[in-house]
């Protein structure tokens, strides 16, 4: 089980977000902090995976699951073209230790990884 953060405190509605698209397992709301044109983070709602690594290793089925709405964010949200990305433990930029995905679209030509 990942630690209290504050995706934990989103899932159970403590903090309101923009929902812009909801599974049965998994949730997609702005990023605060944009670094695209569109930039959303895709997350599941349970608190047990800190990150990537660790959902691949227990849940893929929810990981694929989490690649689907994110292809649905960029057809919705953008040209349905998408970056996908996961930062994985601290010294990659992982900042909130709940599994989370980064859907970019557009602004290539900043190149920002996140
Ligand atoms: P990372 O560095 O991969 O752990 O990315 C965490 C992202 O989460 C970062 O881009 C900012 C975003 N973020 C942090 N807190 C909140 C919040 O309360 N609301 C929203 N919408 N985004 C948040």
């Amino acid at each position: 089980m990942a630690a209290e953060t504050v995706f934990g405190k989103i899932v159970a509605g403590e903090i309101p977000v923009e929902i812009l698209m909801e599974t049965e397992r998994v949730i997609a709301f702005p990023d605060q902090s944009p670094q695209a044109p569109v930039h959303v983070l895709v997350i599941p709602k349970t608190t047990e995976y800190r990150d990537v690594a660790a959902l691949a290793a227990g849940d893929p089925t929810l990981l694929a699951e989490m690649v689907d709405v994110s292809q649905r964010i960029a057809a919705a949200h953008g040209d349905g073209d998408f970056r996908l990305l996961f930062n994985n433990g601290a010294g990659a930029g992982q900042t909130v230790f709940h599994v989370h995905a980064h859907v970019l679209c557009g602004g290539l030509e900043e190149r920002s990884l996140v």
